[in-house]
This record gives structure tokens, C-alpha cells and sequence, in this order.
């Protein structure tokens, strides 16, 4: 480990750029201002299927202050109209023939001002003819539903995939073989990421050069690039995406949308600047949703061992498969869904369909579907343990991968890095003092009171690529981190993903800092300018550590071997005789013969050796030989209200593996914010549709996030199983939260209500729902 000094590793300095936004000094998309800009607002449909009879927007046009009005037919003599989805699907832009969700981008208004844009969009006659919304993929699945792509060639039902992973034959020939098998239907309902800042853009396409300069909220500014160009046609070189300070992505700023495009093609017409800020209305309703998937789990059981798993799943995919996941995956990674557990056959079905709800889904602190799949094991685990009347924590252990097997050959094709699962788990029963509290739980519960116990232990598969297997829309999931070390020994790190709240100024400087032994403080990291960075794919699903940080730590290294050679010249000494320790090299055996970094970083300018290349600079591409396995325990105590159903979170521990941490107080953010977001998932969060398709949950007093007032407090624990393929050891932890609590809170729940015989309860756990189980439970008071 480096020094105090320089902060490296595993130091938990304050994040850089804090000084910033804490100060209201951060520049976020709304904060970009050009000469001469204009803004634009999109008119969005009311209903949620309905044939466009006609758009008249001679009155729109008309009002003062209205430069323009867009829509689709205008759209579609730039053949524009459409676009394609980062799953390989198609895209309205602005709708031309139907809308197919309530919310859809029909047409748009350019405009002097975002309040005249605003005003002119009700100034904008579409007339309608409406048709039966289908809400459900079971109801899209029907023989005689109605089609809702038929823009679609060749396209004769709303079925979009059917996907399956590991072996059925194996599988089926384990449930044969039980002694028991577990089932749970379950639904893990839609929900939105939420960030605090919408999405948006300001397009600025020079007239005179052709320069398209787009300042977006983009979590992967680069591939959005890339696909402008090969969208539009536009010359890539003549495309810059800046991405500022983005206010929280979550997932929501991975895709492309609508409003994007249409910004950029405004420009384009108008040569002029078009910026477009989205409202949280049309955030809501219109942008990158999650999850929406309905579950039936199946475990196999023989001699208290899981023999096998089969899952058969449904994704309500929206109007247009615009999942934001590698390609070759149609259910994301959900076949990661054996978790933690040893099982030695295992089959994955699952089929999507398209419905009349806003498309985008998969985002909100996934890791591609790898959410559902922690949630649907964690709780056919618990229900599994209930069955069969055994200790979940002891029921776990049993069926844990030991930590002997690793590198460990999953049933349905993943080879795990490394783990130590019943060490995590331990922790955070001895954290909780469990043992005592199953004591209190039975004492309770003779006094009429109702505790309940959780457990999740989840693995999670995060840090895409590598390349061969793992690309968006055709590009190859790599990334990359390009150091430049100036005279005076300080230094610029520029990376291709792009941090939207994670810190990545703070950590990355910090890998820098372990390596070159230059202080954290005197790198500065610069992300999301896509003129000004090398390429990479972006940051989601927790893989800027395990991808750019790798391509970090190698540059950094290469570099010191430049630094070695320059060291020895200086110092008239052999390469073979230099030590390296702590941002110098001496002569071994003469200490205080030695030059620090910084006296090398000037000769590399100054005082090179013949033929050595001037500078200390360079570029590393990582493609990362697999992905990381982060993992950890997660375990909730709640008090249930028998008058009311209410339920209270008494304890939350969390034990976290993300092998080796960076900066311990980041990652603990990290896990924080996750552990709310999976509270709010599993307590409050709900996206819902009415039978015309009307979204319910359109603003913030339908969808409920939690304050600081229902958030519980978490205590934190750690183990370090460090991934052995990555160059520091470390695995990604943005996501495991979120994907790893929803299930702990649930089962606690379940487990206060288990004994009178419930065995599952839907999310979010509502009061009402409940009371309802309660009711039905005879525990209702
Ligand atoms: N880190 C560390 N040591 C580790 C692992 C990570 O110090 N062993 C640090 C990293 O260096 C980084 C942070 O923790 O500063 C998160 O790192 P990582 O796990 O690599 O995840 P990414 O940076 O790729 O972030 C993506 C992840 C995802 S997919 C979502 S969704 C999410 C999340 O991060 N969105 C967020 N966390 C978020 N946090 C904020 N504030 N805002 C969002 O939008
Ligand atoms: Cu899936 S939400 Mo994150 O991977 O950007």
C-alpha cells in the first residue's frame, strides 16, 4: 500500500469534486448557455395506442416567440422518423403512424424561450383514433391481441424474444430426482431511477463548419457519439459529445431518446444552438424504466442440497426493445440467477413483449437484469428454508459455492472470479448478534408481537466485457485510461467512461497515486468529452473499476517502466539495480542515491537517454479477461403492526465483498444510497398503468421516493476477497446494493408473518398489502 502522502489505496480522502458542487459551482446541462440558443419542448401523447389522423401546427407556429414546430413527417423527410434501440429494435423519434405509449414524443416546439416552446405545444391539434391499450405481456401474448408493432415487417405478434440459458435436460432430470421442489411466482414491478437532474441536451451544429458539438447527460458519451454518426450519417469526426456534471444516471442516461435527436436535427435545420431540458413529468413517464418482470422460480431439493433451478420468465419490454444490455443477451445476465449458491443444474427461460408502456427498461442499478435474478434466488432461498423448516442462514451455508471452488463454473455458463460467501455471511450474523435475536423474535411473538428476520445474500456479475462476448449494439465492451504526466511531475488522467455522481475524480486519481507514487491531489481525471478522451463504452453496470480502473493501474505501470529507464540514465545506473518504492527509484543498497517521479517526469522533457522517446505519456485499451463477482450479506430486522400493517426496518446490516476498496468512505456512499434505493424498491417505489394505459406515477407525490425521515440506518461491514484478474484486486460495488437489499427487506417482512403460513408478499410491501396478508393470516388486530 502507498503512503499517507500520496493517498492511494484504500484511503478515504473527500471526493474531489464535492469542492465544486457543494459550492453550486458544478456545470450541469442545464447551466450550458450558448449565443444565440434556442429551446425546445416536446408535445407528448395522451394515450397510450392510437392512430395518428392528423398533426396541424399552424396555430403553434403562429404564436410569437415560436421559431419552429417539428414532427414526425418532418422528421421523416430526413429519414429520421425513426431510430435504432440499443437491443437491435426500432424507434419512433416522433411518432408518424401510431403512438404506442402514453407519454410517446409526438412533435416539438423550437422556440424564443422554453416557456413560449412550452405554451405552443397546447397550441398543436393532433387529432386521434384510439386503440385498445395492452398493459400487460400476458395480455400482449394473447392470440388475438391486438399487434402494436405493425410497423414492423414480417413482425405477426407482440413477442419480441425467447431466450434460454444452461441445460434443460440436466435440469428437468434434477426435479426428477428431488425429494422437494420450492416454487415462487413473483413480479419485480416497474420502477424508475429518478435522478435528481432529467435528461437533456443542448445541440450546436455550426452552419459554416458542420461541426455538431452536443453537450448531453450522457452515461456513455462515446457509443452515443458512434451511433449519431452512424444514425444521422454525419461524419464521426465532425461529432463532439461533451457530457458536463451529470446530476445522478442511475441507468436512466444510458440510452438514446427522442429528445436528443430531435435537438440535434432542430439544429442542423435552424443552424442555431437547441437546447432541451426534460421535466419530471416527461422523465417519468417517457425515459428509460426498470425491471417490469414477471417471475416463476423453481428450486429443486434433495437431502436439504439445491439440486436444481429452473426460472420461466415475462418482460414488459414497452413499445419499442430498447433494453440498454449487451446484445447477445436478451435477458441481460439474468442467469446469474443461481447467485451464491452451488447448483449443479440449472435452466433459464425467458421471453419478452412488447406492450403499450414506455419502452427502455433494464436500467436503474441493475448490472443488466442481474437485480430480478439476486431478488428471485434470495427469495426462493428463504421460501426454500421455510419449507423445509431449517435456519435460512444455516440453509444458505449448506448450499453456498465453498471457497475451494473458485474460480467456479456456473450452471448456466459464468465463471466466477473468486468469493468467500459464508465469511460475509458470518460477519453480518455476528454484526446482528443473530442467534439472540431469533430468541427475541419467539419471546415476541408469544407476547403478540410480530419481528421479522432477512437475509440476502447475493453474488452479482458486474464490469462488461470482456470484448468477444460482450458488446452494446456491435462495440465491444473495453475501456480505457490515457495518462499524461507533465515536466513538472503533475498529471492529467483521461478516461472513456464517465462518472455521474460516483466520484471517479477522487478514486481514479487515486489509483494513479498507488502506482506512480504521484500525490492524488496533483492528478486531475477529465471524463466525457469525446474530442478530448480516449474511447470507451461508458460507465454502468458497475465497470468503470473493474475496467477502467484496470486500464488505469496498466498505464500507470507502463509508464513506471519508462520512468525506470529514465531513472537509470540519471542515475548512471543499471535498470536491473533500481528499486521502486514509494514514487522513486534508488540504487538498491545506496538509498540516497535516487530520483523521486516527479525529477523523472522532468527528464523525460529535459534529459532523455538516446533513443527514448520524449514525454511520459500513453494510452491503455483494458478488455478484461472476465467480469468480477462482487458479493456480500445483507440482513433486516422489522417490527410488523398487526393494527395497521405498517412495518418498521429495526436493524440493517450490510456486509459488502468488492474486493479491494479504493476509497472505503466512497464505497460506503455507494453502498448507502443503494441500500435506500433498494428500500425504496422493496417498500414504496411503483410505476403502475391504468386499463387505457394512463401511467400512475407520473410525478413525485404518485412515486414515492424516501426522505432522510423513511430511510432506515445502515451499519456497514466488510470482508476483501480481491478478484485475482484484476490488476488491483478490485471488483465493482456501484450496483450491489440496490441489486442485493430489495430481497433482504422482503423476507424480513415474509419472516414476521411465516409462521401463520405466508410465504410471500408482492413489492412494494405496502402497509395495505400487509394488512391484507395479516387479514388472511388471522394475525390482524
Ligand atoms: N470503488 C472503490 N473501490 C472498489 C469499487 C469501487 O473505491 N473496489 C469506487 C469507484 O472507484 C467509484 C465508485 O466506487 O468511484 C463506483 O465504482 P464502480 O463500482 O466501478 O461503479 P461505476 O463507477 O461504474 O458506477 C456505475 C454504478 C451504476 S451502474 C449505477 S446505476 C449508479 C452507481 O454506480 N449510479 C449512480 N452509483 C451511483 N452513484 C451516484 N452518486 N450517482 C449515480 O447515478
Ligand atoms: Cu443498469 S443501471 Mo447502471 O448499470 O447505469
Amino acid at each position: 500500500m502507498a503512503t499517507t502522502e500520496v493517498r492511494g489505496l484504500g484511503h478515504s480522502v473527500k471526493r474531489k469534486e464535492d469542492e465544486r458542487f457543494i459550492r453550486g459551482k458544478g456545470n450541469y446541462i442545464d447551466d450550458v448557455t450558448l449565443p444565440g440558443m434556442l429551446h425546445m419542448e416536446l408535445l407528448r401523447s395522451p394515450f397510450a395506442h392510437a392512430r395518428i389522423v392528423s398533426v396541424d401546427t399552424s396555430r403553434a407556429e403562429a404564436l410569437p416567440g415560436v421559431v419552429a414546430v417539428v414532427t414526425g413527417e418532418l422528421m421523416a423527410q430526413h429519414n429520421l422518423a425513426w431510430m435504432p434501440t440499443l437491443s437491435g429494435d426500432t424507434q419512433a423519434v416522433l411518432a408518424t403512424d401510431k403512438v404506442r405509449f402514453q407519454g410517446q414524443e409526438v412533435a416539438a416546439v423550437v422556440a424564443e424561450s422554453a416557456y413560449v416552446a412550452k405554451d405552443a405545444l397546447e397550441l398543436i391539434d393532433v387529432e386521434y383514433e384510439p386503440l385498445p391499450a395492452l398493459t400487460t405481456p400476458q395480455q400482449a401474448l394473447e392470440d388475438d391481441a391486438p399487434l402494436i408493432r405493425d410497423d414492423k415487417e414480417g413482425q405477426a405478434s407482440n413477442l419480441i424474444y425467447d431466450w434460454e440459458a444452461g441445460d434443460k435436460e440436466a435440469t428437468d432430470r434434477a426435479f426428477a430426482e428431488a425429494d422437494r421442489v420450492v416454487e415462487l411466482d413473483t413480479f419485480y414491478p416497474r420502477c424508475h431511477p429518478s435522478p435528481l437532474e432529467c435528461c437533456g441536451c443542448v445541440a450546436d451544429v455550426n452552419p459554416a463548419t458542420g461541426k455538431a458539438t452536443i453537450y448531453m447527460t450522457s452515461q456513455a458519451p462515446h457509443a452515443i457519439r458512434t451511433l449519431f454518426a452512424l444514425v444521422a450519417g454525419l461524419p464521426e469526426q465532425n461529432i463532439r459529445v461533451i457530457s458536463p456534471d451529470i446530476g445522478g444516471g442511475f441507468g436512466n442516461k444510458v440510452p438514446i431518446y427522442p429528445g436528443y435527436v430531435v435537438a440535434t436535427a432542430a439544429s442542423l435545420l435552424l443552424g442555431k444552438p437547441v437546447k432541451w431540458i426534460e421535466d419530471r413529468t416527461g422523465n417519468l413517464i417517457s425515459t428509460g424504466f426498470a425491471r417490469d418482470y414477471h417471475m416463476h422460480g423453481e428450486l429443486a431439493v434433495k437431502d436439504g442440497k439445491i439440486t436444481g433451478l429452473r426460472t420461466s420468465l415475462v418482460a414488459d419490454e414497452g413499445a419499442f426493445f430498447a433494453d440498454a444490455q449487451p446484445s447477445k443477451f436478451k435477458i441481460g445476465l439474468f442467469h446469474i440467477v443461481t447467485g451464491s449458491y452451488d447448483i449443479p443444474a440449472a435452466h433459464v427461460f425467458g421471453r419478452g413483449a412488447y406492450t403499450n408502456k414506455a419502452p427502455g427498461g433494464v436500467a436503474y442499478r441493475c448490472s443488466f437484469r442481474v437485480t430480478e435474478a439476486s431478488y428471485l434466488i434470495e427469495r426462493l432461498v428463504d421460501v426454500a428454508a421455510l419449507e423445509l423448516g431449517v435456519d435460512p442462514a444455516e440453509f444458505r451455508v449448506q448450499n453456498f459455492i465453498k471457497p475451494d471452488q473458485f474460480p467456479y463454473q456456473s450452471a448456466t455458463g459464468f465463471v466466477y472470479d473468486s468469493g468467500d460467501y459464508e465469511k460475509a455471511l458470518r460477519l453480518a450474523l455476528e454484526k446482528l448478534g443473530y442467534d439472540e435475536l431469533r430468541k427475541e423474535q419467539a419471546e415476541a411473538r408469544e407476547q403478540g408481537r410480530l419481528i421479522g428476520i432477512g437475509l440476502a445474500s447475493f453474488t452479482e456479475v458486474v464490469g462488461a466485457g470482456h470484448g468477444k462476448q460482450y458488446d452494446i449494439a456491435g462495440l465491444r465492451m473495453f475501456d480505457s485510461a490515457e495518462l499524461r504526466v507533465h515536466p513538472t511531475g503533475k498529471a492529467i488522467l483521461k478516461l472513456g467512461v464517465k462518472s455521474q455522481g460516483q466520484g471517479h475524480e477522487t478514486t481514479f486519481a487515486q489509483i494513479v497515486a498507488e502506482e506512480l507514487g504521484i500525490p492524488y491531489e496533483d492528478i486531475e481525471v477529465q471524463e466525457g468529452d469525446t474530442d478530448n478522451t480516449p474511447y470507451g463504452l461508458g460507465t454502468y453496470a458497475s465497470r468503470s473499476t473493474p475496467v477502467a480502473g484496470a486500464a488505469t493501474a496498466v498505464i500507470s505501470r507502463k509508464l513506471r517502466d519508462k520512468a525506470r529507464t529514465i531513472a537509470a540514465h540519471l542515475l548512471e545506473a543499471s535498470e536491473d539495480d533500481l528499486e521502486w518504492d514509494r514514487g522513486r527509484f534508488s540504487v538498491k543498497g545506496a538509498p540516497d542515491r535516487a530520483k523521486t517521479i516527479q525529477e523523472i517526469a522532468f527528464a523525460a522533457y529535459t534529459d532523455l537517454p538516446d533513443g527514448v522517446e520524449a514525454g511520459l505519456e500513453g494510452v491503455h485499451y483494458y478488455d478484461p479477461p472476465n467480469m468480477t463477482f462482487p458479493f456480500g450479506t445483507y440482513a433486516v430486522v422489522v417490527e410488523v403492526d398487526r393494527g395497521t400493517g405498517a412495518w418498521k426496518v429495526e436493524r440493517m446490516v450490510a456486509v459488502d465483498d468488492c474486493g479491494v476498496r479504493i476509497n472505503p468512505m466512497i464505497v460506503e456512499g455507494q453502498i448507502m444510497g443503494g441500500l435506500t434505493e433498494g428500500f425504496a424498491i422493496a417498500a414504496m417505489e411503483l410505476i403502475t398503468f391504468d386499463e387505457d394505459g394512463n401511467c400512475i406515477g407520473s410525478n413525485f407525490t404518485d412515486y414515492l421516493l424516501p426522505t432522510s425521515w423513511e430511510t432506515p440506518s445502515f451499519e456497514l461491514g466488510e470482508t476483501v476477497t480481491p478478484s485475482p484478474h484484476h490488476p488491483i484486486g478490485a471488483k465493482g460495488v456501484g450496483e450491489s446494493a440496490t441489486v442485493g437489499s430489495p430481497a433482504a427487506y422482503v423476507n424480513a417482512v415474509v419472516d414476521a408473518l411465516a409462521h401463520a403460513g405466508v410465504r410471500n408478499l408482492e413489492m412494494p410491501v405496502t402497509s395495505a398489502r400487509v394488512w391484507e396478508a395479516l387479514q388472511e393470516a388471522g394475525l390482524a388486530e
